[in-house]
């Protein structure tokens, strides 16, 4: 956990800043722990970041469209060092937030105010920030949709038990509660195109409580039908992975228009315990990873080891990687010859 004075640190920067612009990674616990902090302070833009696994320069442009006096970076493992430069020239600080076990660069670190704690989703690091309690539902999304079950559920269960019950693993809240399928909502409504997911921010700026969100309304029926249209097309993806357990390793390539791999992964790692996940999405020359499973960083690392262009990391048993799909069938068998 960050220690008191940090969380205060934090806290002062955005007192500090009059127009703040945040990004954030793409995906539940960047989006809530933007969420947080911008519905608490009630100032500046939100960025959902697309380009992984770091945040690259291109994203200047933004800067020079918007004039933030201050950059709020959520749940991004790296930053290009061309991005914090630009930002220096032009005098803008930086207060980068994050909970992916990476080095970040020396000169980086000197320019940035930099908070990791590896402990924990972002999301929380952002809910002790500001813990906002009509906001705990949206701490409570970002949380479990991180696989995390955060000290203050059993509040939330006691106060909100329509929602969320007392659950022993974060996922079984993410797949069978109300609360959950709030999750599932925002999850799809990230895989839109950038309009829909500014409209997505827009209306999270001011719901007043997740009942907003649950019930269909004129204000969000484009999530609750983007959320049909992709959960129909993830369901089936899911049933045909189901067929691809073999003793403890679950491997399963796909492809098509969606990627899916983390939530397929999350999914399988849920419906199969003890097992190592691995979901491959391929798209072109490309293969998109997603590891999950005890101890997959390590795994991660040795089976991409040498393989021309791979990169990966992520969390101790939550990982991607990508590699180009001529290295595929050699990427699998060391795999297997890995994990059977
Ligand atoms: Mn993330």
């Amino acid at each position: 956990m960050l220690s008191e004075k940090q969380t205060k640190e934090i806290r002062n920067h955005l007192e500090k800043a009059q127009n703040p612009l945040f990004f954030f990674d793409n995906d539940n616990d960047g989006l809530c722990g933007f969420l947080l902090l911008r519905r608490a302070y009630d100032r500046g833009k939100g960025v959902a970041v697309k380009s992984f696994p770091d945040l690259n320069e291109s994203y200047l442009r933004k800067i020079d469209e918007l004039n933030p006096d201050y950059v709020f970076i959520l749940d991004k493992p790296i930053v290009a060092p061309e991005f914090i430069l630009g930002l220096k020239e032009r005098n803008i600080p930086v207060v980068w937030i994050d909970h992916h076990d990476v080095e970040v660069e020396r000169e980086s670190l000197d320019y940035v105010y930099y908070y990791n704690d590896t402990d924990t989703p972002v999301t929380y690091i952002c809910w002790k920030v500001v813990e906002n309690k009509e906001d705990m539902w949206i701490a409570m999304v970002g949380c479990i949709s991180d696989n995390y079950l955060p000290d203050f559920a059993e509040e939330f269960a006691k106060e909100n038990p329509d929602l969320f019950k007392k659950v022993d693993k974060a996922f079984d809240a993410l797949y069978n509660t109300d609360i959950g399928k709030i999750g599932r909502v925002f999850n799809f409504g990230l895989k839109d195109s950038i309009t829909k997911v500014v409209m997505m921010i827009k209306f999270l700026f001011k719901v007043k409580s997740p009942y907003d969100v649950l019930k269909e309304s004129r204000e969000n029926n484009f999530l609750w039908k983007r959320f049909e249209f992709l959960d129909g097309k993830y369901q089936k993806i899911l049933e045909k992975a189901k067929n691809s357990v073999k003793d403890n390793l679950v491997f399963f390539e796909y492809s098509g228009d969606f990627s899916m791999s983390a939530d397929l992964s999350n999914e399988l790692s849920y419906l199969y315990p003890g097992k190592i996940v691995v979901v491959a999405y391929i798209m072109g020359e490309k293969v998109n990873v997603s590891f999950r499973g005890k101890n997959v960083l390590k795994i991660t690392e040795k089976v991409i080891n040498g393989l021309v262009g791979a990169r990966g990391g992520g969390h101790r048993d939550a990982t991607g990687a990508s590699l180009s799909k001529g290295d595929l069938e050699e990427f699998k068998s060391r795999v297997e010859r890995e994990v059977l």
